[in-house]
């Protein structure tokens, strides 16, 4: 980034329109985060205008007579873009740039410019540059050189030589070198995986809206020394620690990306291999600001997300975070069964939230009998690590044992599997010594 960007503020003008069933009240938080998202980027909003409409204007999204009062206004704020906060599809984008005279983006645009200006790693940056390259490649044509060299940054900077002039072949073979590299870099991410998953350990990925204070909490839990940034999108690459949970089974923990209302898709998408983890955990902590002004919106946008990439039906275990400066987190937790207040800052009932992960992780799960050849080391030290193994007795083919596992290790030792055992067995069984 030059100097000149750095000391630049660029002055913004917000716009939401309210299209039944969706109301002014709405639309008005929904621009607050945008809000958020502008200033995160680097900018400055210095005005915002809602406007009621019953349905969107394919020409122009907001109606002419609108833009021409948004060019007025534009013009008397001295605002250098204006930033819609629904998709403008790229006629309306071309269309509102000729009649304003000035770069006109919308929210996706703010949260892929969140993104470059955050994105660290090799593969982080290669995931942005293609979202961003995904989005902007429609909305190239009939650009005028004038407009792309008009003051205006967000929604047209990013990582490498993303330039809005460059010839769009050039872009296209950019794509296909991008979606090449990601390819191989999801496979590596694959293979770790894997190796990961024959160590026996369940696998918990920590979720929810950005800032909610995910970083903050694998932190708190590990020695991952994360960065943690009262920003949105700190964190953009996925981290995953070894935790020990009472009861001494070790899980693997992992951190990643924060969700927002309107995720772009193209992120979504791009994103993939980096949301692998997610689908494929064992269980969600999904950590919830409660002190945000609408923490059930966020866990419902949160939802959305994981139902777009496919984590779905993975278990869930909600954490009302930030209890230290929100009493609303205690009241949250009581009415949502199954979940905990915490404070990741304070450590105010982390305990509690790590009993509720163990507890999660041995519901369902019941006592196995296995025959383990003695070549396998490998397996009975993972199902050691597991948690409760109970009967080992050493035979001439192997050693038998019984195992309480949950379903998806049951699958994963299919092959060892001697019978299972019924379920008031198990209770007698339980505190018999573990190994
Ligand atoms: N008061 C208070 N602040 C917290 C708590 N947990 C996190 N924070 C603050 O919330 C902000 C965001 O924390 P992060 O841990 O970076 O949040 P995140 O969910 O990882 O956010 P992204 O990576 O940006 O999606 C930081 O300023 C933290 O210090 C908490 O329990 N109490
Ligand atoms: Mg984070």
């Amino acid at each position: 980034m030059t100097l000149i960007e750095r000391t630049f503020r660029e002055r913004i003008v917000l716009v939401g329109v309210a299209v039944p069933p969706v109301g002014i009240a709405e639309v008005e938080a929904s621009l607050d985060e945008l809000a958020l998202l502008v200033d995160t980027a680097g900018a400055d909003v210095v005005s915002t205008v809602v406007q009621r409409r019953d349905a969107p204007d394919p020409a122009t999204y907001v109606g002419k007579g609108k833009a021409e009062e948004l060019h007025h206004i534009s013009e008397e704020v001295d605002a250098d873009t204006v930033v819609f906060d629904d998709e403008l599809n790229p006629a309306q984008q071309r269309n509102l740039e000729k009649i304003l005279g000035r770069t006109a983006i919308d929210r996706t645009d703010v949260i892929l410019d969140i993104f470059a200006q955050n994105a660290r790693t090799p593969e982080g940056r290669a995931q942005v540059e293609l979202a961003l390259l995904r989005h902007r490649l429609p909305r190239l044509r009939g650009r005028g050189k004038q407009l792309s060299q008009q003051a205006g940054i967000i929604g047209t900077r990013g990582p490498g030589e993303t330039q809005l002039e460059v010839d769009r072949r050039r872009l296209l073979r950019r794509v296909t070198h991008l979606e090449a590299e990601l390819r191989q870099l999801t496979r590596t991410r694959r293979t770790q995986r894997k190796g990961r998953r024959r160590s026996g350990r369940h696998s918990v990925s920590l979720v929810g809206y950005t800032n909610a204070g995910k970083s903050t909490l694998l932190n708190a839990l590990t020695d991952a020394g994360v960065l943690v940034e009262d920003r949105l999108f700190a964190t953009l690459d996925p981290r995953t620690r070894r935790l020990d949970l009472p009861g001494g089974e070790s899980v693997l923990l992992s951190d990643t990306v924060g969700f927002v209302r309107k995720l772009p898709h193209h992120l979504v998408e791009a994103f993939r291999s980096t949301l692998e983890v997610v689908a494929e955990a064992d269980l969600l902590v999904h950590v919830v600001d409660a002190s945000a002004p609408d923490p059930g919106a966020q866990i419902e946008a949160v939802r959305a997300v994981l139902e777009e990439i496919g984590a779905g039906k993975v278990p869930e275990l909600l954490a009302f975070n930030k209890a230290d400066l929100a009493p609303e987190a205690k009241r949250l937790a009581d009415t949502h069964s199954g979940s905990v207040a915490i404070s990741a800052l304070t450590g105010e009932g982390i305990d509690r939230l790590l009993r509720a992960v163990a507890d999660r992780l041995r519901a369902g799960s019941g006592w196995v009998e296995l025959a383990i050849p003695y070549s396998r080391g490998d397996v009975l030290a993972a199902l050691h690590r597991g948690g409760e193994v109970a009967d080992v007795r050493h035979e001439a083919g192997g050693i038998r044992l019984r195992a309480r596992l949950d379903e998806a290790s049951r699958g994963r030792l299919a092959e060892f599997v001697a019978g299972a055992e019924e379920a008031e067995a198990a209770e007698d069984l339980e505190g018999v010594r573990r190994d």
